[in-house]
C-alpha cells in the first residue's frame, strides 16, 4: 500500500502543478492579446462607481458598452444590447476618457471672486452665460465622472430679486467645481409666518425625488460666496461654508454659529432625522441643527477664513418674519425633541413645481404654527 500510494500522489502533484502552470498561460495570453481589455474594465468599475450612466451613452433606454480596440487606437467599438455593431472614428485615442472621475480639486477654480450688487442682472443675461444647463437648473460635468451628486435647496418667498444676484453668481460657480447638481428654490406659500428650517426638509424630500442626490447645500437665498474654492459640496463630517460673512465682519459670529449656508450628505441629514419642523420665524434653527449634529457626535467642518469669504446682499427684514420667542426654550431641547421632530415627522402639502431653465421652484404649503 505505502509504495504505489506515494507513486500516485506524486503523479497527482505532477498534474496539479501541469494543470494550475497551463491556466497561468492561458489566463496571461487572454490579458495580453484579448480585445477586452484595460478600457473595458474602467468601464465597468465606472459603472459599478456611479449606476448612472453618462450622457451620449445612455440613448433612449439602451445601454451601450465600449471597449476599446487594443490594434486600433483611433476607432472604438459600441455595441449595443442587441449586439449591432457600430464603429465610430474618435479623435483622442484614450475612450475611457468620459468615464474618468473628475479631479479634486477642480482645475477649474480661479479663486477669489468679485461679487457686488449695485447692477441689477436679469434672469435671460444669466441663461445666456450658462448655455450647457438642463431643465430645472441642472448640470453635470461632460468629460468627467463627477465626485458628487449635490441638490442646492434655497428656502425662498418673495426675494426674486436676490435670487437673480444668486443664479447669476453661483452657476459658473457650480459648473467650475464640477458638480453634477440641480437647483431648488423651495418657496413657502402664502404670507403666514416663515419656517425656514421646515423648508429646507422639504427641498431634500423633494430632491430626492427627482434625482439620487448624495449631498445636500442648504443655502440662504442672499449669501453669495467670495472665493471658488469654497465648495459647494459634502465633506466627511458636516460642513459649515458661509464662515466668513462681510456682515460679521469677516468672522463667525460665534463658534457654534451653523446659519447661512451648510452641506449634509444624505446620511449626516438622515442621522440627525433632518432639521426641526417647529421653529416658526426668524431664528433659533439653526442652532437647533448644530445641536442635532453634536448630540449624533459629529464634528462641524470649514474651510479658512480665506477661502469662506462671502457677501450677503443688504435688506430689512421681512414681513412674517418676526424673531421667534420660543427659539431659546427650544433649542435647550433638542436632545428631547430631534428623534420625534423632524424628517420622520414632516408634512406639508406641494402647490406647483415650476421647471424654469435656471432652477427648479417648488412652491409648498407648510401649514400655520400650532396655537399654544
Ligand atoms: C436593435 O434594437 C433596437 C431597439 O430595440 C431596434 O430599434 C433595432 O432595430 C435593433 N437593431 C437590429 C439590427 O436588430
Ligand atoms: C403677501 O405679501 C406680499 C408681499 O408682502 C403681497 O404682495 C401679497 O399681496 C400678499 N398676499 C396675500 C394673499 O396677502
Ligand atoms: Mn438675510
Amino acid at each position: 500500500m505505502g509504495h504505489s500510494g506515494e507513486m500516485l500522489k506524486k503523479i497527482f502533484d505532477s498534474l496539479l502543478l501541469f494543470g494550475l502552470l497551463s491556466f497561468s498561460v492561458y489566463f496571461w495570453y487572454q490579458l495580453r492579446y484579448s480585445n477586452v481589455t484595460e478600457s473595458s474594465w474602467n468601464a465597468l468599475l465606472s459603472n459599478l462607481y456611479d449606476t448612472q450612466s453618462e450622457d451620449g451613452f445612455k440613448k433612449s433606454g439602451v445601454y451601450y458598452t465600449v471597449i476599446r480596440l487594443e490594434s486600433d487606437f483611433g476607432k472604438e467599438q459600441i455595441t449595443k444590447e442587441n449586439e449591432t455593431t457600430v464603429t465610430k472614428t474618435h479623435k483622442t485615442p484614450l475612450v475611457t476618457e468620459e468615464f474618468k472621475k473628475c479631479p479634486a480639486p477642480s482645475p477649474l477654480l480661479v479663486g477669489p471672486l468679485r461679487i457686488e450688487f449695485s447692477t441689477p442682472v436679469s434672469l435671460d443675461t444669466v441663461s445666456k452665460n450658462n448655455p450647457s444647463l438642463q431643465e430645472g437648473g441642472r448640470y453635470k460635468p461632460h468629460d468627467c465622472v463627477a465626485l458628487q451628486k449635490v441638490a442646492l435647496i434655497i428656502p425662498f418667498r418673495h426675494r426674486d430679486e436676490h435670487l437673480k444676484f444668486w443664479l447669476y453668481y453661483l452657476h459658473p460657480v457650480l459648473q467650475r467645481q464640477q458638480l453634477d447638481y440641480g437647483i431648488y428654490v423651495i418657496n413657502q406659500d402664502g404670507n403666514n409666518t416663515f419656517n425656514r428650517a421646515k423648508l429646507m426638509n422639504i427641498g431634500y424630500a423633494e430632491a430626492l425625488k427627482e434625482y439620487d442626490y448624495d449631498c445636500f447645500v442648504f443655502s440662504d437665498v442672499d449669501i453669495i460666496p467670495m472665493d471658488d474654492r469654497n465648495t459647494y459640496k459634502c465633506f466627511s463630517q458636516p460642513r459649515h461654508l458661509s464662515v466668513s460673512m462681510d456682515k460679521y465682519g469677516f468672522n463667525l459670529p460665534y463658534n457654534q454659529y451653523f446659519g447661512g449656508v451648510s452641506s449634509l450628505s444624505k446620511e449626516q441629514f438622515l442621522k440627525i432625522n433632518g432639521f426641526p419642523n417647529n421653529y416658526w420665524g426668524w431664528g433659533g434653527e439653526d442652532d437647533d441643527i448644530f445641536n442635532r449634529v453634536n448630540n449624533r457626535r459629529m464634528s462641524i467642518s470649514r474651510p479658512d477664513g480665506v477661502v469662506g469669504k462671502c457677501r450677503m446682499i443688504r435688506h430689512e427684514r421681512d414681513k412674517n418674519n418676526n424673531d421667534n420667542p420660543q427659539r431659546f426654550k427650544r433649542i435647550a431641547h433638542t436632545l428631547k425633541t430631534m428623534d420625534t421632530d423632524g424628517l420622520n415627522s414632516l408634512e406639508y402639502k406641494v402647490v406647483a413645481v415650476e421647471k424654469h431653465d435656471l432652477f427648479t421652484k417648488i412652491t409648498v404649503d407648510v401649514g400655520m404654527p400650532p396655537k399654544d
